[in-house]
């Protein structure tokens, strides 16, 4: 079924590809800013690819072209065609200079996208967004990353205007012009491809800092904000000086620039972007305090931080020859993010945190249609594949990689890769090229990872043979077929095991001729492969997967008490985390069809006791007890009712309350409602979290005694952390004193876009039928606007993907407010119009009547015409 004209474009393939034609050795850019019109001429250097002949070919996006010449001379209208996006030019050869003169309209521009206006006329500044394609929305260019070139940038604007004028690269002089207007020049000497472009101007104000390089260069650290918000940068430049410390001693890598710039927005598509020695940030991933942010906010700034800076290498010096190579930068700089992270911090919380996110968003996108290899064979618009599976699927590859070299091994590889192709645009070829010639081994079979879509499950059996002493696992993988893939090979999937006595103790494990270990590696390469354990008195329970060694569904059949034996006796923080969650889905299973195994009673008594013996740090205490997310549950149906859902995971969670007990929950609320000054210390941000899960079980059995209470943390609260957490109690449960804190904090945030940001997100997250008159009083809010992305995200992205029971209604008002607002934003902004339709990615697998209505809305949707590529291609696709 076609319903999308756009759709029916030709998609562009990795096959296809080809080296470029006409590179760019040097490009001189001359930007005259304002606020409506801004010109930009460019004159490009280029070189010919001596065995390609096709005529020279720019990419260029609503450009009004002014002026173009070659070599010094003016070109008539005969020498050059300008249609839709391509600029073609006859008559250059290797060597030849185009100029080019073009006027954009910056305020205009409202997809963010290219060079736009971020804030008011009055008081807002400029900034650009280049990836993936958004160069050629500046000037006409071989926009593609595998062309990479030397920048020099020269900007002019009003000085009173723009008294800030900022490029990537070193600053290369300023001074003053006619008029109260100035300049500012910047010179990039490391090529670089395109979408790495970057230029802001307005009036900013900054921090600053002097650092200096393991290898003694002095680099001028700078953080840039809006005057009223720059006091709140402190946080993010100590995180930077910290990942770059982090970076030289962890891979050796040192910073290679004068200059490092940070611009936080308030407008903008992503979370953060890594253009070389100018990022600009989502000012929700650097603006931290204490009394905006949370502490899940405040870790979220580090890991920001740090992934844009780990980009500088891997990313920037080392680029991605197309973006079908997107991982190779993206995947790998998460993958050191987390690395870097759980240094930091706890290195069992981070991974909780990294796995439950991978569960949540990248398990559910490969299992739905819009499932698609870490590095896709072909695309549409790329900007739709800044997915889950390219970035933390990507990170789980990359993860497999470095367990199967070891620390000293990997370390080996990616100084080779760094070595092999620094200035390069490279493949995941490459990649696995260099990690593995590094340590004479071949990674080659891994690529097949990159390249199949869907989650593999991994089948475990175990056989005790008591005569033998003798415990046989069989481990089996199948991956279920994904749109355009029917058939899977299998993979190499890196299980690391541990087996236990029914006591709780580790045990040795004897394998053929190997010295006994107690935690071991085994690839399971084939379809399926039996591992023979000796010497094994008495019928083991296997932990598996230990640390999520790879990126599958583990289906094994536990008995209740022996998860509940992982819960209790393992001595790694995930593993236990792990068994419980695996427990809490047989309890929840339990609930609907109760069986003899209580389950349910066996996730109780664990926790119950784990939370009676105080042995354990409070955030894994509350991570523990925290069963998983409704998506994941919904995850594991072939018919889905999310409210059932809600309303089962709540009946989990009150039998856990109720089973600790109203006194005791009590008690250790209060025990943990220790006052005074806000301490964002490792310990205070454990407790504060422990407290909230606390509370939140509390209002499940004492309603009323906890609602008074979270009423009181609001208006005691010294930080964002239990503010929000007390406001979340009360406006999820629609007690009696949610309006006033609502109100309080409505007025209190008035100035403060992020925090109310979180007033909305907060009012979208009521579940069940009551979040739809939630939303739509919402969106006639006057500080509601679909123009800025974070507060579009904050209403209808936590609406559609973060409250399934509110969303998925059974007629269907969810779906058409949702698929009205899509296309009003698409007029807008396509690329968050195409993110906030992926919500509808498990349409097909819900219950009958949710499912017509969602594919009636759907269809609605797609008929109205007109949409842009970004957001048909997702339509089409979820469609299929
Ligand atoms: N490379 C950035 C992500 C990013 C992608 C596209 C953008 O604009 C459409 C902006 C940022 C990162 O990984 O942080
Ligand atoms: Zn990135």
């Amino acid at each position: 079924m076609t319903l999308v004209n756009e759709t029916t474009a030709a998609p562009i393939r990795l096959r296809d590809y080809r080296r470029p034609p006409w590179s760019v050795d040097t490009v001189e850019l001359d930007v005259d800013l304002g606020i409506d019109t801004a010109e930009v001429t460019a004159r490009l250097v280029l070189r010919r690819d001596a065995e390609q002949s096709q005529p020279l070919r720019l990419d260029g996006e609503g450009l009004e072209l002014l002026a173009i010449s070659l070599d010094g001379r003016a070109l008539d209208a005969n020498s050059y065609r300008h249609e839709d996006s391509v600029l073609e030019v006859d008559g250059a050869k290797d060597g030849s200079v185009l100029e080019t003169r073009v006027r954009l309209k910056p305020a205009a521009n409202t997809a963010l996208e290219g060079l736009y206006l971020s804030g008011s006329r009055e008081t807002g500044f400029l900034l650009t967004q280049c990836e993936a394609e958004g160069f050629r929305h500046i000037t006409f260019f071989p926009d593609r990353p595998d062309v990479l070139a030397r920048y020099t940038v020269t900007l002019r604007a009003d000085r009173e205007r723009f008294p800030v004028l900022l490029a990537g690269g070193n600053p290369n002089g300023a001074g003053e012009l006619e008029h109260g207007r100035h300049w500012a020049r910047f010179i990039d000497p490391h090529p670089k491809p395109s979408y790495l472009f970057a230029l802001v101007a307005g009036r900013l104000k900054n921090i600053r800092r002097d650092y200096i390089t393991a290898d003694g260069r002095n680099v001028a650290l700078v953080m840039w904000s809006e005057a009223n918000v720059i006091d709140r940068c402190h946080y993010a430049l100590d995180a930077l000086e910290r990942c770059m410390r982090w970076d030289e001693k962890a891979y050796g890598r040192n910073y290679d620039l004068d200059v490092f710039h940070v611009v936080a927005t308030h407008d903008f598509n992503m979370g953060a972007m890594e253009n070389k020695g100018l990022n600009i940030f989502n000012a929700k991933y650097l603006l931290a305090d204490p009394d905006s942010s949370t502490d899940e906010e405040y870790r979220a700034v580090e890991a920001v931080v740090a992934h844009e800076y780990f980009h500088n290498w891997t990313g920037n010096r080392v680029t991605c020859r197309d973006w079908f190579q997107l991982s190779l930068k993206e995947g790998l700089t998460v993958f050191r993010e987390q690395q870097f992270s759980a240094d930091m911090n706890s290195p069992s919380l981070k991974r909780i945190e990294d796995v439950s996110l991978l569960r949540r968003a990248q398990f559910p996108e490969d299992a739905g249609p819009l499932a698609h290899p870490v590095r896709p064979a072909e695309y549409r618009e790329i900007n739709n594949f800044y997915t889950a599976t390219v970035y933390e699927k990507g990170a789980e590859l990359v993860r497999m990689l470095a367990g199967s070299l070891g620390p000293d091994g990997f370390r080996r590889g990616m100084d080779l890769y760094f070595e092999r192709h620094d200035g390069q645009a490279a493949t995941i070829e490459d990649f696995l090229s260099a990690l593995g010639d590094a340590n004479s081994v071949d990674l080659m079979p891994y690529l097949s990872w990159y390249g199949q879509a869907g989650t593999p499950r991994l089948h475990a059996h175990g056989e005790y043979d008591a005569a033998r002493k003798e415990y046989t696992l069989t481990l089996s993988q199948h991956t279920r077929a994904t749109p355009n893939q029917p058939e899977k090979t299998p993979l190499p999937i890196p299980v690391k095991l541990s087996l236990f006595d029914h006591s709780g103790n580790v045990l040795p494990l004897h394998t053929d001729g190997q010295t006994p270990e107690t935690e071991k590696v085994v690839v399971v390469s084939k379809a399926s492969q039996p591992i023979v354990f000796r010497h094994i008195d008495a019928p083991p329970v296997p932990s598996l997967l230990r640390g999520f060694s790879a990126p599958v569904l583990l289906e094994y059949g536990y008995a209740p008490a022996e998860l509940a034996l992982l819960l209790t006796h393992d001595p790694d923080g995930f593993n236990r985390w792990e068994a419980g969650q695996h427990l809490a889905f047989l309890a929840f299973d339990s609930l609907h069809a109760p069986t003899d195994n209580d389950a349910c009673g066996a996730w109780c008594d664990a926790l119950a006791s784990l939370f009676h013996g105080r042995a354990i740090d409070d955030a894994l205490l509350a991570d523990l007890m925290t069963p998983p997310g409704e998506i994941e549950f919904a995850d594991r149906q072939t018919e889905v009712d999310p409210a059932k859902i809600h309303a089962h995971r709540q009946e989990l969670q009150r039998r856990l309350a109720a089973h600790i007990g109203i006194e005791t929950l009590h008690a250790r609320y209060h025990a943990l409602n220790v006052g005074g000054d806000l301490k964002l210390d490792a310990g205070n941000q454990a407790k504060r979290q422990l407290k909230r899960r606390v509370l939140e079980l509390l209002a499940l059995v004492d309603a009323d005694g906890a609602h008074a209470l979270a009423a009181k943390q609001y208006e005691s609260a010294t930080g964002m952390t239990d503010r929000l957490a007390a406001l979340g109690v009360l406006v999820r449960q629609r007690a009696p004193q949610a309006a006033k804190a609502l109100a309080h904090f409505r007025e209190r945030y008035a100035d403060n876009p992020l925090a109310l940001d979180k007033w909305f997100t907060v009012q979208a997250q009521v579940p069940g039928d009551a979040a739809l008159a939630s939303i739509r009083t919402l969106e006639i809010d006057p500080a509601f606007t679909l123009k800025n992305p974070n507060r579009a995200r904050a209403l209808f992205g936590t609406f559609a993907s973060g409250n399934p029971s509110g969303f998925h209604r059974t007629d269907g008002e969810g779906y058409r407010l949702l698929t009205d607002r899509l296309a009003q934003l698409d007029a807008l902004n396509p690329q968050i119009a195409a993110r906030l339709a992926t919500a509808f990615n498990g349409w097909q697998r819900l219950e009958s009547v949710r499912r017509e209505a969602a594919r009636t809305a759907l269809v609605a949707l797609a008929q109205r015409g007109g949409l842009s590529r970004n957001l048909s291609e997702i339509i089409g696709n979820v469609l299929q």
